[in-house]
C-alpha cells in the first residue's frame, strides 16, 4: 500500500542479503495462527457476532505482507455475505501443535446447523476441510456453503485465473444477477431486511463471476499472489458489491446434500516472497513541527529486519536541492505486538523550512518546521465536517450539494416495545402522548448526524452541544466561515455572515434538543431510521426517505392524487423511552446552552433555561423514586459527576457540588486517567483548597504519563477495542492541556504534543495522518463518511484510527473506507477534537 503510494521511494534491497529457506511450510505459533514469513493465516482468532458490527473482520483471515487482505473464512449461508446476514457462533476452538491443526465448530442456531471446521498447515499453505456429523439441513440446501471474501481494493485490477482462464477484478462492480422470490431468501439477523425490493416480491442474487477447480488471485502480483484448488467441490468466484458497496470479492463452494463426514476440502496456498521484509513505517507529524518543540520519529520495522545505526534529515532548499542537515542516532525502543521499534530524535533540527526524513534507502515525504503549523489543524474541522452534518438544512458548497433538506416528512412515535437494528429499544410504552406509528410534528428541526449515519442520537447530540459551549466559553472563537439561514434552512460553506460559527452550531444542536424536551415531554434516545433499508443509505441524506407522510390507504410504493403523502414505509422514528439521567444531562446542557445563547437568540436560550428547570425536577425526583441500580447514565460514572458540577455552575446550588465531590475522589481514587479531566475542569469554579487536594492525583496522573513511556513506543494510551483509540488519545491531550495550565510545576506542556504527533502520522502501519484536515502533507485519503462509496472523506474527520486485531495486528486502510472501527468519525469525538485543537492552539501560544 505504501509502495503504491509513493510514501516512501523504496529501493530494492538485494536478495542475496537474505537467507531464509525457499520451501518453508506454515507453523503454528504460540499466538495460536499459522505463520511464516510474509503470510499470517488466522483461524478464528475474531470471532463473527451479527448485527450491528461489521463481519468483515472476522473468521479465516490471511495477513498477507503486513496488509489483512482475506477474511470471512467460514461456513456462510449466501453467495456474498452482507453486514446483517446470519453468521455462525464459535462455541468451541481446538488448537493442535501436534498435527499443526485447528479446529473450531460452528454453528448457526437458527437452523440447527453444525459443521466443523478443520484447518491444517500442509506443503506451502493450509487445507481447510469442513465436516459434517449430520447433513446440510434442507432449508439450507444449495445455500451452506463455504466461502473466503478478499479485499477489492487489494485486488481490483489484478488478474485471475480459473482453471488456466484468463481474466481480471474488476475495478467497479459489473456483474450479472438473478432475482429469485422472497420465498427463497434465507432470514437476515434478527429478520431485519437490507434491501427494498420496491414491491416485486423478489430478492437479487449475484452469478458468479467463474467457477472451476483451481483459482490463482494475483499472479501478476507476488505480494497478493493466492492458490486455492478443491477436488471434490466447484468453486466459484462472486463480487460482493453487488448487493452492497462493502462487499468483498468472494471465493465459494457449495456443501453437498445428502452426506455426513469430511464432505468439501480446500487447499490455500498464500505466495510467500522469498526474503521478504516489511518496509519500515516512519512515523512523524505529516503536519509539522514548531521550532522549539521536540522531534522524535518513531519507526516500526519488521521484527527480521536489521535496524539502521543512524537516520538523517534532509533540507530542501530553494533551488528544490536537498542537503544533509542532521544525522543522530537510532535508538531502540523494544518490540511492541508483531513488530520491532526504534526512535529518531531530530529535536536539533530547528530552523524553519522544508525537511524529510532520510532511513537508509527509504526516504519520507516532505515535512514543515515553522512557528505556524498548528494554526489551522481545527479549521477543517469547524468550517466543512460540522457544517456538513447539520441535519434538516440544505447544506450547500461552491458548485456542489453536499445534501438537500432531509426528513421533511417528519418523525413518527416508534412503536413499543421496538428492537432496532443501531441498538436503541423502544420500551413496553412510549412514554407520550403519542401512539404507535403517529407523526410527532416539530422534531425536524436542529440536530446534528451522528456519524457516516443520519441518525440524531440525543446522548451524543447533548455532548456536542456542551462541547460547543465549552469551546466558546473557554476560547471566545470568532472564526465566521459559514453561512446559517434557519428561515431559508439552508447553510453555505466558505460564506461568512457575521455571526461566529460555533454561535449557530450550538444554536442547531440546541433547537433540537429544545424541541424535543417541548414536543415530548422529556428527551427521546434517539431519532433514527425505522427499516433498516435505508439504514445504510449512502448518498443524499435528503434522499434516505420520500419527504411524504405515509398514508395507510395509499398502496404500496403509491403517491397521493395530492402529491402529500405516500405508501412507502420509509418514516424515520423517535424512539421515546424516557430515561432520567438522559434528562438530567439535557438539563445540565440546556442550563449551559441558554447561557451562550443570551444576546445572540433570546427566545432560544429562555426556553432552553425553561427545559433546564423543569426537567432538572422532574429527573431528580423520577431518580429518587428509582432504585440505585438502573438510573441509565447516572451509576456514578463520569458522566455523572460532569453533570453534578455542570448543575453547580448554572445553579450555584450546594447539593450538587457536594454530590460532585462525593463521587469525584473515590473516582480518582479507582481511576485517575478516566475522571481527572473532569476534576481539572472545575477548577476555576471551585475554592484554592480544592485545587490542593488535586494535587496528589495529578503527580499520579503524571506517573501514568511516564508509564504509558513503557508500554507502547508512541507513549499514548491505545486502544485494543473494536472502535479504535483516537477518542482516549484526543482526549488525554486535552487533559494534558489543561492540568498543565494548572499544574505546570508537575505535567509539562510538551507531552500534548504526543497526541498532535499520533493523529497527524505518528502509529503504527502507516504513517498518514489520521485527520482529514489542511496543513497535513499526507492525510488519510478515505474515511467511513457518509461519502464512502465514493472512497472519499469529508475534511476535518477524525478517524478512530489505529484498530486492534486480535491477536497482535494493528491496521487502518487507507484504500479500503468500510471499515467503522478504524474510518468512521462522529459528531461527539470530532467536537471533542475542537476543543483539544482549541486548547493545544492556546497552548502553543
Ligand atoms: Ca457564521
Ligand atoms: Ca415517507
Amino acid at each position: 500500500m505504501m509502495k503504491k503510494l509513493a510514501i516512501l521511494s523504496l529501493i530494492v534491497l538485494q536478495s542475496a542479503v537474505f537467507n531464509i529457506a525457499s520451501c518453508q511450510g506454515l507453523i503454528l505459533n504460540d499466538l495460536e495462527y499459522f505463520e511464516k514469513q510474509g503470510v499470517n493465516v488466522l483461524v478464528y482468532s475474531n470471532l463473527f457476532t451479527g448485527g450491528f458490527n461489521d463481519e468483515k473482520t472476522a473468521g479465516i483471515e490471511l495477513i498477507h505482507h503486513g496488509v489483512r487482505t482475506a477474511q470471512g473464512g467460514a461456513v456462510r449461508l449466501s453467495n456474498t455475505p452482507e453486514q446483517w446476514d446470519l453468521v455462525p457462533a464459535i462455541p468451541t476452538r481446538k488448537v493442535d501443535r501436534a498435527s499443526l491443526t485447528i479446529e473450531s465448530l460452528l454453528r448457526f442456531e437458527d437452523y440447527d446447523f453444525d459443521s466443523r471446521v478443520v484447518v491444517t498447515a500442509r506443503g506451502e499453505g493450509v487445507e481447510i476441510s469442513v465436516y459434517l456429523d449430520k447433513p446440510v439441513p434442507k432449508a439450507l440446501e444449495g445455500s451452506a456453503g463455504f466461502n473466503l471474501e478478499f479485499l477489492p481494493s487489494q485486488y481490483w485490477g489484478k488478474t485471475y485465473l480459473m482453471d488456466g482462464r484468463y481474466n481480471r477484478f474488476p475495478r467497479y462492480v459489473v456483474g450479472n444477477t438473478i432475482t429469485r422470490p422472497n420465498s427463497e431468501k434465507l432470514k437476515q439477523f434478527k429478520g431485519y431486511v437490507t434491501s427494498d425490493d420496491r414491491g416485486t416480491g423478489k430478492f437479487i442474487d449475484p452469478l458468479p463471476l467463474e467457477t472451476g477447480h483451481t483459482i490463482l488471485l494475483a499472479p501478476d502480483e507476488p505480494e497478493r499472489l493466492v492458490k486455492i484448488t478443491s477436488q471434490d467441490a466447484d468453486l466459484m468466484l462472486f463480487d460482493g458489491r453487488i448487493l452492497a458497496q462493502n462487499g468483498w470479492f468472494v471465493v465459494r463452494s457449495i456443501l453437498p446434500a445428502g452426506k455426513t463426514g469430511k464432505v468439501l476440502t480446500w487447499t490455500v496456498e498464500p505466495n510467500a516472497i522469498k526474503g521478504w521484509i516489511r518496509e519500515p513505517n516512519i512515523g512523524f507529524s505529516q503536519v509539522g513541527y514548531l521550532p522549539s518543540q521536540q522531534k522524535v520519529s518513531v519507526i516500526e520495522l519488521d521484527k527480521k529486519d536489521k535496524p539502521l545505526a543512524k537516520a538523517s534529515i534532509m533540507k530542501l532548499g530553494n533551488d528544490g536541492i536537498a542537503t544533509e542537515v542532521f544525522s543522530g542516532k537510532i535508538v531502540p525502543w523494544g518490540d511492541y505486538y508483531k513488530y520491532h521499534y526504534v526512535k529518531f530524535d531530530f529535536s536539533s533540527v530547528n530552523t524553519p523550512g522544508i525537511y524529510y526524513i532520510q532511513y537508509g534507502d527509504f526516504k519520507t515525504n516532505n515535512f514543515l518546521i515553522e512557528k505556524s503549523v498548528y494554526e489551522n489543524i481545527t479549521d477543517a474541522t469547524s468550517d466543512i465536517w460540522i457544517p456538513i452534518h447539520m441535519n434538516h438544512m440544505f447544506v450547500n458548497e461552491g458548485y456542489r450539494v453536499w445534501h438537500g433538506e432531509p426528513f421533511k416528512d417528519g418523525y413518527l412515535q416508534a412503536p413499543a416495545p421496538t428492537d432496532h437494528f443501531d441498538m436503541h429499544r423502544q420500551g413496553p410504552t412510549t412514554d407520550t402522548k403519542y401512539k404507535s406509528l403517529e407523526l410527532i410534528p416539530g422534531l425536524n428541526t436542529g440536530g446534528f448526524f451522528d456519524a457516516g449515519d443520519f441518525d440524531i442520537e440525543t446522548g451524543a447530540n447533548i455532548g456536542v452541544v456542551q462541547n460547543f459551549v465549552q469551546t466558546w466559553e473557554s476560547f471566545k472563537p470568532l472564526r465566521d466561515q459559514t453561512f446559517v439561514d434557519q428561515k431559508q434552512r439552508y447553510v453555505d460553506l466558505h460564506r461568512p455572515d457575521g455571526t461566529p460559527d460555533v454561535l449557530q452550531f450550538i444554536e442547531h444542536g440546541t433547537m433540537n434538543l429544545v424541541a424535543q424536551a417541548e414536543i415530548i415531554g422529556h428527551m427521546a434516545q434517539t431519532l433514527s431510521n425505522s427499516v433498516l433499508d435505508n439504514y445504510h443509505h449512502l448518498g443524499d441524506a435528503a434522499a434516505i426517505t420520500d419527504g411524504l407522510l405515509y398514508n395507510p390507504n395509499l398502496g404500496p410504493y403509491e403517491v397521493a392524487a395530492d402529491g402529500r403523502s405516500s405508501g412507502v414505509k420509509d418514516g424515520m422514528w423517535a424512539f421515546t423511552s424516557r430515561n432520567a439521567g438522559l434528562d438530567l444531562r439535557a438539563a445540565t446542557m440546556f442550563a449551559a446552552a441558554s447561557r451562550a445563547l443570551k444576546g445572540y437568540n433570546d427566545d432560544l436560550s429562555s426556553r432552553a433555561l425553561e427545559q433546564s428547570k423543569r426537567l432538572l425536577k422532574e429527573a431528580t425526583e423520577l431518580l429518587a423514586k428509582q432504585p440505585q441500580q438502573g438510573r441509565g447514565g447516572m451509576g456514578g460514572g463520569s458522566a455523572d459527576m460532569g453533570t453534578n458540577l455542570q448543575l453547580y455552575i448554572s445553579t450555584g446550588e450546594k447539593q450538587y457540588i457536594d454530590k460532585f465531590q462525593e463521587l469525584l475522589w473515590p473516582a480518582l481514587d479507582r481511576n485517575v486517567s478516566s475522571s481527572i479531566l473532569t476534576a481539572l475542569n472545575a477548577i476555576p469554579n471551585m475554592d484554592a483548597s480544592f485545587k490542593e487536594k488535586l494535587r496528589p492525583y495529578v503527580v499520579k496522573y503524571k506517573e501514568y504519563i511516564d508509564g504509558l513511556e513503557k508500554e507502547n513506543p508512541y507513549g499514548v494510551p491505545i486502544g485494543l477495542g473494536n472502535w479504535a483509540g483516537s477518542g482516549n488519545v484526543v482526549s488525554f491531550g486535552t487533559t494534558i492541556c489543561f492540568a498543565s495550565k494548572h499544574f505546570p510545576d508537575i505535567i509539562d506542556a510538551s507531552h500534548a504534543f504526543k497526541t498532535t504527533n499520533w493523529l497527524f502520522g505518528c502509529h503504527p502501519y502507516h504513517n498518514y495522518s489520521l485527520v482529514a484536515t489542511v496543513g497535513a502533507a499526507r492525510p488519510k485519503a478515505v474515511f467511513y463518511g457518509n461519502n464512502r462509496a465514493d472512497f472519499s472523506f469529508i475534511p476535518g474527520n477524525v478517524a478512530p484510527g489505529i484498530l486492534f486485531r486480535k491477536p497482535d495486528h494493528f491496521e487502518n486502510y487507507d484504500d479500503w473506507p468500510f471499515l467503522w472501527g478504524q474510518n468512521e468519525g462522529t459528531i461527539g469525538g470530532n467536537t471533542s477534537y475542537l476543543i483539544f485543537g482549541s486548547a493545544f492552539k492556546n497552548l502553543v501560544k
